[in-house]
């Protein structure tokens, strides 16, 4: 790619004040910054330096440490700085401003990552992963995150493709030399074989993928029941706070409220939802809908009834928790094994629920090893380059030359190849790096 001829900057660390900010500088202008700014004429690389940071007059403005790191040998692959300063809104406000002045500009989102991307420092994939390290609020999602970032995604999109490569290269002998004794035919079985092993592959990886991207974006958990249950109460107990209104008049909920949590090292969206029953209101018939429709989309339901009511399992889906609740207004209970038994209002049993939760998210991702698809964006390629694969399938059942079967092959290779980055960068570049914070 072509070589940039703008330097940029921006502060690397969290909004000050804070006991240090660290910015960072990428490009060509690197080097005359520091000669105009710290007053050196070089600084050793990669090594720390005491040094006076000044603006355009040569008032000091802090005193820090830097490190200058030449390109390529730096993330950006290009002449890199980083300076760290006391974390003092007016010194880094000052800081950015002197930089900017002596050859600079401010970063965009992920710009600093999109340059490493450009020289070839990592491959769109692993990029995506350093914006999932930034972000990651479970264990679940840092563990998935820093196996992306050594090149799980990379190396298995690679592996396909590689696949795929040696699948055209039957095809095209069999195009260009039609004659020969190991040609045309003879390539049907082994590429048609090697097709049929990768789209199960695909498929496989879009199967266990359901749950990886879960891992990434959190897990959906519903709570369910009748007005009046103490769906409410429970929501607040499990997010201990006070998120969702709780009265004893029956359909106080009406609208999803959802709270974000981390639940055994694992990022879940829990939704309080409105009680379900018929009713001719039509806000709460509103409510209603948009209970049945979490329902349908969640993970994991918590289905909670009244222990002093009955509960109609029709509604239930295996693997779903069955919760009765307002146990303290009941002597005695029978209930099925698998019901837990709270008291939500008093917090009893609240932990076992927690620990139900937990053990069902586990249930979920055992077996899992190394993931295959994280984003919306990787299921949505796989699922383009199967689309391809299956059309190439049919040509080839269908005897319709290897000319069209070599054309959807190579359109799946190029799908695969746009994860990755290595084909039409341009097309996703911005989708992906947007989603950054600057600084990185
Ligand atoms: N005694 C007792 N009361 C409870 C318990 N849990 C909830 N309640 C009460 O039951 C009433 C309804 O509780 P909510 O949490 O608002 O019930 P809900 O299921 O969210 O109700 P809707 O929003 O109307 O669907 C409130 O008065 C709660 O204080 C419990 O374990 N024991
Ligand atoms: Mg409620």
């Amino acid at each position: 790619m072509a070589l940039r001829q703008d330097t940029i900057c921006a502060l690397a660390t969290g909004q000050p004040p804070a006991a240090i900010a660290t910015l960072r500088i990428s490009g060509p202008s690197t080097s005359q910054i520091i000669e105009k700014r710290l007053s050196i004429k070089s600084l050793t690389p990669r090594r720390a330096t005491l040094v006076d940071l000044r603006d355009a007059a040569g008032a000091l403005i802090d005193s820090g440490l830097a490190i200058y790191m030449p390109g390529p040998n730096s993330y950006t692959g290009e002449d890199t700085l980083e300076l760290s300063l006391h974390g003092g809104r007016m010194i880094t406000e000052l800081a950015l401003q002197s930089i900017m002045a002596a050859g600079a500009r401010l970063a965009d989102p992920g710009e600093f990552t999109r340059r490493a991307f450009e020289a070839g420092k990592m491959d769109l994939t692993r990029a995506e992963a350093v914006a999932d390290l930034i972000d990651a609020e479970s264990e679940a999602q840092l563990g998935q995150a820093l196996k992306q970032m050594d090149g799980a995604l990379e190396d298995l999109y690679s592996r396909w493709r590689g696949q795929l490569t040696d699948c055209l290269a039957l095809l095209e002998a069999s195009i260009d030399f039609p004659d020969e004794e190991d040609a045309p035919d003879r390539v049907d079985g082994p590429v048609s074989d090697r097709l049929e092993a990768l789209v199960a592959d695909l498929n496989h990886a879009l199967a266990e993928g359901n749950i990886t991207e879960r891992i990434r974006d959190g897990f959906k958990i519903a709570i369910l029941g009748k007005p009046n249950a103490g769906k409410s109460t429970l929501l607040n107990q499990l997010s201990k706070r006070d998120a969702a209104i709780v009265t004893d008049i029956p359909g106080t909920t009406r609208d999803i409220v959802e709270v974000r949590l981390v639940m055994g090292g694992y990022l879940v969206w829990l939704s309080d939802t409105a009680g379900l029953r018929e009713t001719t209101d039509r806000v709460e018939a509103e409510g209603v809908r948009r209970a049945e429709k979490a329902a349908a989309e969640s993970d994991l339901r918590i289905w909670l009834y009244d222990a002093r009511d009955s509960f109609d399992v029709a509604q239930v889906k295996p693997g779903d928790l069955i919760v009765a609740n307002k146990s303290d207004l009941v002597a005695r209970l029978d209930v099925s094994r698998e019901t837990m038994v709270i008291s939500a209002k008093d917090g009893e049993g609240v932990a076992q629920v927690e620990q139900a939760i937990v053990s069902r998210l586990k249930g979920m991702t055992q077996g899992l090893t190394a993931p295959m698809i994280t984003r919306a964006r990787h299921r949505q390629g796989i699922e383009r380059a199967r689309q391809h694969l299956d059309r190439a399938r049919e040509h080839m059942a269908q005897g319709a030359g290897a000319e069209f079967t070599a054309e959807e092959v190579r359109l799946a290779s190029r799908e695969l190849g746009t994860l990755t980055g290595h084909v039409d960068p341009e097309m996703v570049l911005g989708a992906v790096f947007s989603s950054f914070c600057i600084g990185k």
